[in-house]
Formats: structure tokens, sequence, C-alpha cells
């Protein structure tokens, strides 16, 4: 069993092409439509923790084991009162933690899409910044059918992605929806015949990977900073902080500390 970040993959594939700057994380259960349980979500915590460490790798690829699905959300066998239950019997919903880590993630992360993308599943790959679909792709939420819902990103994002009206009619009906259809709405930036999924995400993610990764988290961080409120403006603030300290003026206040003198910041200058 392949190990990552000390963890066993069980649940998940784990891939990264270093020359080409791409990892590529995938939902390995395709008999119950890729549901992801506890384990599942630890471990691809672990493989998103791995990517966003490496630095030879720029964008993320989030997918479902074989074509039927990208991910049906929560395994409702193993639902128990509170969350979804694994080994440890305690009832989780680290869904949640994934999301914001694939949100926080500098690193453009790509939602790659066959057959259904629905409940929890749904959320993923709107939490995603880009989503490319198959033809075969279905999307939707359908809390409301199993007695579950996300009032988190699932609500807030997806009305910001696709509007108010929208995103009610999407999970007041839970119904499901095509590829065309979710291209329509704004959910998926492009879909593409089921047989060249792999290669267009491949475009798109080596078109990424040789603009400025600097730009590119700099503007993930402040396209995601108008809605995430506190904990938006403190990532995007923290990138400023990382980008003044590569700077002379900068360094001119820690070099001066650790020297014990004044610090001299004289000789940069007040721009208007
Ligand atoms: C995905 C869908 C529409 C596929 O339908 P179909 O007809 O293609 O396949 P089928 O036969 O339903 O599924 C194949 C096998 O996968 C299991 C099924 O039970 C079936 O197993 P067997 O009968 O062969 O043993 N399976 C599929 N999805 C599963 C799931 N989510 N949990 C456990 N087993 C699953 C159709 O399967 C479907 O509607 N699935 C359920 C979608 C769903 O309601 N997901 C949960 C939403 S709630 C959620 O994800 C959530 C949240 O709202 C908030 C926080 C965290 C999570």
């Amino acid at each position: 069993v392949p190990e990552v970040q000390g963890q066993r993959l069980e649940e998940v594939l784990y891939a990264k092409a270093t020359t080409d700057g791409i990892a590529k994380v995938t939902i390995n259960r395709p008999h119950k439509r890729n549901a992801f349980t506890p384990l599942t979500v630890t471990e691809m915590g672990c493989c998103f923790n791995d990517a966003q460490n490496d630095p030879n790798i720029g964008v993320i690829i989030l997918t479902g084991q074989g074509t039927e699905a990208f991910c049906s959300g929560g395994d409702q066998s193993v639902r128990g009162h509170g969350g979804y239950v694994g080994a440890d019997s305690i009832p989780r919903l680290n869904v949640l933690d994934l999301q914001l880590q694939i949100r926080r993630c500098p690193k453009p992360v790509v939602a790659m899409v066959a057959g259904y993308a629905v409940g929890g599943g749904h959320v993923l790959h709107m939490v995603c910044d880009l989503t490319i679909s198959a033809d075969n792709g279905v999307f939707g939420q359908t809390g409301p059918k199993v007695g579950s819902f996300d009032a988190g990103y699932g609500s807030a994002h997806m009305a910001r992605l696709i509007g108010q009206k929208r995103a009610r009619e999407m999970w007041f009906l839970a119904r499901l929806y095509s590829a065309q259809d979710a291209y329509g709405m704004g959910l998926v930036n492009k879909v593409v015949p089921l047989a060249e999924l792999e290669t267009e995400t491949l475009i798109w993610c080596r078109e990424m990977v040789r603009n400025s990764p600097t730009a590119i988290r700099l503007l993930k961080s402040a396209l995601n900073a108008a809605e995430d409120g506190q904990a938006g403006l403190m990532a995007l603030g923290g990138e400023a902080t990382g980008l003044f300290y590569q700077t002379e003026e900068g360094n001119e206040g820690r070099r001066s500390f650790m020297e014990k003198r004044a610090p001299d910041f004289r000789r940069f200058p007040r721009l208007p």
C-alpha cells in the first residue's frame, strides 16, 4: 500500500508528474461511485498537503476513478449520529476541512469530472478553482433527498457561482443537471467528450504551470478574499507579508534587530 506523508493510501490514488508540475489526487472507490468515508478524506488531505508543499508542483487535479463518477458525496453506509464514522467510531464531517484545504491551497486545483458529481462530491468540484467535465458529467445536490445539506461553501459559494435563484433551485429541488446545463450555469469551465477529458485537463494544467506562480497564488487569494471574510483577508495579508519579507525594506527591519541597532528606513521611498 503506497504511503504519503506517513498515511497509507487505501481509498485514494496519488500521482505526481514533477517535470510537468502536476499532481493528481484520485478518489478510488468506484464501486460506491467514489463516495467518501472519513478515511478517504483524511487520505486526500495528506495528498493535498504533499502537493501543496512540493515546490515542483504547480497545479493539482482532483478526480474520481473510472468514468461513472467524480464523487457521489458522503458514503451513506457509514453515516452515523452526527457525522460519517470511521475505524475510530468518531462521527466526523472532515470533508469540510478538505474544502478549506483546497480553497486555501495557493496552487490551482482543477476538478476533472466524469460521471456523477453529486452531493458532497458536487461541493468538492465547486470549491476547486476550475472544473473540466466530460460530456457524461451529471451535477447536483442530493442532500434534501437523503436528509443532509451543506450550509457552508456548498450554499454560499454556489450562490456566488450561479446566482441565488439557481442555487435555491439546485438545493430545494435536488435535481440533477447535465454537463451542458452545468456549463450554461457557469459551474464548469469546459465540456469535452469523455475520451478527451484527461488530455484537455492536462492542456489547461500545463498552460497554468507556464504562468507566474506568484501571480496565480496572489490572484487565487484575492478572488477568495472577497468571499471568505476575515479568514480570506488573513490569507491575502499573509501573501503580502511573504512578498514584503523578500524586499530590502523588510530585511532592514530584521537585520537591524539581529545587529542590535536602530532600523534605518530612510532610504526607502514613501511612494504616493
Ligand atoms: C450517484 C448516483 C446518482 C449514481 O446512481 P447509479 O444508478 O449510477 O448507481 P447506484 O446503483 O445508485 O450506485 C452504485 C453503488 O454505489 C453505491 C450504491 O449504493 C450502489 O451500491 P450497491 O447497490 O452496488 O451495493 N453508492 C452510490 N453513492 C453512494 C453514496 N453516496 N453512499 C454510499 N453508497 C453509494 C446514486 O448512487 C446516488 O444518488 N447516490 C447517493 C448520492 C448522495 O445522496 N450522496 C450523499 C449526499 S450528502 C453529502 O454528501 C454530504 C453533505 O450533504 C454534507 C456534508 C458531507 C457530505
